[in-house]
């Protein structure tokens, strides 16, 4: 890997492409993977890289709706994997349940690397190696689900994903957790909570309220999910990105 000094000043966006980079030569990201992380990259230069008050909030009541689902799921794939892998496997060791491999550019291959991967940072459980069902309604193989995992949960987190299985999943019945850089995508428009973060910073912080909110009595829990409204959420996002433009611009012109 390229070393980068902490002081650069673009060190975190550095980093996470030394990270992917390095998923792609290792075969854990596709290189589909890399073009992902760019547009990812972009979204978050609009959004000022930062966590903006709308995602917080999404952080919180997703927090809440992963603490009351019956049977919660956390869905990896190939930039997720490169991404973040100790900090999912610290938000699936909070809410002890397993993380599920489940891939677009799928190759079996790629699966037991990633599967391998998350064990090594210590993971208890990792399901997808062996799918034993499909999610109806996808033509492709992120349809690939398995019993007792992501296919019989209530609430699924679905972190940087296209927008066709967040759709499938709805149609299940089931609630849908995405982190999303753009506001805009299909996902983050379906999803029943759209995280419009980098998943750098969306995780370590979901897997805090996770542990905070876990204190708390569950009637308080679904007051907030009661209180939230997503397309709320979606709007103050656009709204976030507007206002960092339109500071941006000022400086420049
Ligand atoms: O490993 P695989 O085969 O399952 O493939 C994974 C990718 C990501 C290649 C696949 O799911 C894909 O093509 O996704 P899309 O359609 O490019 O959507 C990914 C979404 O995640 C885009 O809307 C990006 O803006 C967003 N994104 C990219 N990087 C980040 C991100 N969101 C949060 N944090 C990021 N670091």
């Amino acid at each position: 890997m390229t070393e980068i000094p902490k002081s650069h000043p673009r060190y975190a966006s550095l980093v996470a492409r030394e990270r992917v980079a390095q998923g792609v030569k290792n075969g854990i990201t596709s290189t589909q993977g890399l073009i992902a992380q760019g547009r990812g990259e972009c979204f978050d230069y609009l959004l000022g890289e930062r966590t903006t008050p709308s995602a917080a909030t999404a952080i919180r009541a997703a927090a809440a709706l992963l603490l009351l689902a019956k049977r919660p799921a956390i869905s990896v794939n190939g930039n997720v994997a490169a991404l973040v892998p100790v900090e999912m496997v610290a938000l699936a060791a909070a809410l002890k349940i397993p993380l599920e491999v489940n891939l677009f550019h799928r190759s079996e291959e790629r699966v037991k690397k990633i599967a391998d991967l998350l064990r090594e940072k210590g993971a208890g459980d990792v399901l997808g190696e062996r799918p034993d069902i499909s999610v109806p309604g996808l033509d492709h193989a992120r349809a690939l689900a398995t019993r007792g995992g992501i296919y019989d949960a209530d609430v699924v987190l679905i972190p940087l994903e296209d927008g066709d299985r967040c759709e499938a999943l709805l149609a299940m019945g089931k609630k849908v957790i995405a982190i999303d850089l753009n506001p805009l995508s299909r996902t983050a428009r379906k999803a029943s909570v759209s995280i419009v973060d980098n998943i750098l910073r969306a995780v370590p912080q979901l897997t805090e309220e996770v542990r905070q909110l876990s204190l708390k009595p569950n009637s308080d829990l679904q007051r907030m999910i009661q209180e939230y409204d997503n397309e709320k959420i979606l709007r103050e996002a656009a709204r976030e990105i507007q206002e960092n433009l339109k500071e941006q611009f000022r400086k420049l012109i």
